[in-house]
């Protein structure tokens, strides 16, 4: 720590238990292990220093964004000592390029700035979630974040031009070029992309920005089934083509959730579930609207839809997407749930919905589901609520019984048992069951190989024993 403090500015090493705990507990309040110490770079050459002293000490380096992960990848695993790295000082604009649609900015700079420079310079920047006034660039990069527009605009993976990464042994990978185009060996910015922090830190990063939109239609169809949210979801598909910018689903009980939790959230209607819509057009004369009223008549006189509000105003529009982006608070303001973020192929989600319901009726009586999530993706947050009065930190090894329950329904539906969200602490056990011998030598090698005395994030990703050396 003496050496953390005398290579960096003043007032970057944190020490006292007050200024560390915030870094050591993670959102959904259920790990918290101590840090030695947290440590602020406000430079690159500041973060290479300080993952060189930690790696001469053999002390673990836990890079942390806005800790808004969900699943305890940015606070420090119970083990081998560890130093939280927060790139929070580390927000500064870097470049804005109009031309040729890119922004370099470095890796704490919020998603929502982001997207403010990017609507300030008249371009969009795609990527939107709940989290995005905390959330930061690095931390998004490093889960390959996904959120509510990936069905027209892909997951950060789509996303990311370039990145600038300070490996694991301090030295500085240089990867941070605008290019569209350039089949010069590896992909390597690939690699630290998704990676959670495990084969290097990143610094800064080179997005893409697209024109910005000029119109929006945003819309809430009350639906009786979710068979119906699926086939109204297809239905604005073929209708408006790329211009369905945002499909959700959100199920009468997380509805019901967020009406009796959040403030002034109400909807405008009462029915079993829900689908959000969004159709968004950079050209000023696509018939949108035309487009939206038409799928939505269509489906109330078909009986897919049951009632349907379209926005009249962006304060309508922010009002409709509030109630769903409010549903991760709401939960964890009711004693939160057992989280799952499966992925199915987008025809199966009914009779997986079906499949959840009959389970948790079946294995876990009282328990309360929660489903809702990116319906155009095929990506459900299926989460499981203790019963009333009871919080999600106290039910023991159920925990574990019920995410192996709701995780195998997904992979015996040639799903993901982790679509978004990542592995962290939390689905460190699914990886082990699920992935194949091959698939965790081959992570385990590129572990080895970047980080052999495992330096960064140890504990989170990979299955004890995998790229785990003595030092880890
Ligand atoms: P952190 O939580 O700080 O870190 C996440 C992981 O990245 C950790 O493993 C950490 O070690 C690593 N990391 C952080 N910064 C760096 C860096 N600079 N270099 C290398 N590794 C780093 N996720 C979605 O995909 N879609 C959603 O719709 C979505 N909605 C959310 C809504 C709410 C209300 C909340 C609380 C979370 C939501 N999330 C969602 C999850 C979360 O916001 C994302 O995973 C986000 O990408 C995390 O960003 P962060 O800056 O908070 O990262
Ligand atoms: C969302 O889609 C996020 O809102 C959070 O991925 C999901 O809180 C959750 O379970
Ligand atoms: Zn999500």
């Amino acid at each position: 720590m003496a050496r953390l403090a005398a290579a960096l500015p003043p007032g970057a090493v944190l020490t006292s238990p007050a200024d560390r705990a915030a870094f050591e507990t993670d959102w959904r309040r259920l790990h918290a292990h101590p840090a030695l110490c947290v440590v602020q770079p406000g430079s690159t050459a500041d973060v290479a220093a300080a993952v060189r002293i930690c790696a001469e000490a053999a002390v673990g380096v836990v890079p942390q964004g806005g800790n808004t992960g969900l699943v305890a990848g940015a606070v420090p695993a119970e083990g081998a000592p560890q130093v939280v790295l927060t790139l929070r000082r580390m927000a500064a604009v870097r470049a804005l390029d109009t031309v040729g649609d890119s922004v370099t900015v470095e890796a704490g700079a919020t998603l929502q700035s982001v997207q403010e420079l990017a609507a300030g310079a008249g371009r969009l920047f795609p990527l939107s979630l709940a989290a995005e006034g905390t959330a930061q660039i690095g931390g998004l990069v490093a889960t390959n974040a996904g959120g509510l527009q990936v069905l027209a605009y892909g997951s950060m993976r789509a996303l990311v031009l370039g990145l600038e990464v300070v490996l694991p042994d301090g030295s500085i990978w240089e990867g941070l070029r605008p290019l569209r185009k350039d089949n010069t060996g590896f992909d390597l910015k690939q690699l630290f992309i998704g990676a959670e922090g495990l084969l290097g830190i990143v610094t800064a990063a080179c997005l893409r920005l697209f024109p910005a939109v000029t119109q929006r239609v945003t819309a809430l169809a009350g639906v009786p089934t979710v068979e119906s949210a699926l086939r109204l979801f297809q239905a604005a598909r073929d209708r408006a083509g790329t211009a369905l910018t945002m499909c959700e689903f959100v199920s009468g009980e997380a509805m019901r959730l967020v009406a009796r939790r959040v403030p002034g959230a109400r909807p405008p209607f009462d029915a079993p579930a829900y689908v959000l819509l969004e159709l968004s057009s950079p050209a000023a004369d696509h018939p949108l609207r035309h487009a939206a009223e038409t799928v939505l008549e269509e489906a109330l006189a078909g009986g897919l839809a049951l009632d349907a509000v379209v926005a009249q105003s962006e304060r309508e529009r922010l009002q409709l997407l509030r109630l769903r982006e409010e549903i991760s608070d709401a939960e964890l303001a009711d004693g939160g749930a057992v989280k799952h973020d499966i992925a199915v192929p987008i025809a199966l989600i009914p009779e997986t919905v079906a499949a959840v319901e009959a389970l948790v009726r079946r294995r876990f009586p009282g328990y309360r589901l929660n489903v809702f999530g990116h319906l155009g993706d095929g990506n459900l947050h299926v989460n499981v609520r203790p019963p009333e009065g009871c919080s999600v930190a106290a039910i023991g090894p159920l925990y574990q019984d019920i995410t192996c329950a709701v995780e195998d329904l997904a992979m015996a539906r040639g799903g993901s048992f982790s679509a978004e969200h990542g592995i962290g602490q939390m689905r460190i056990a699914s990886l082990g069951r699920y992935k194949s011998a091959v698939d965790l030598a081959l992570m385990s090698a590129l572990k080895r190989a970047l980080d052999p005395h495992n330096i960064l994030n140890p504990g989170k990703l990979l299955p004890a024993g995998q790229g785990r050396d003595a030092r880890g």
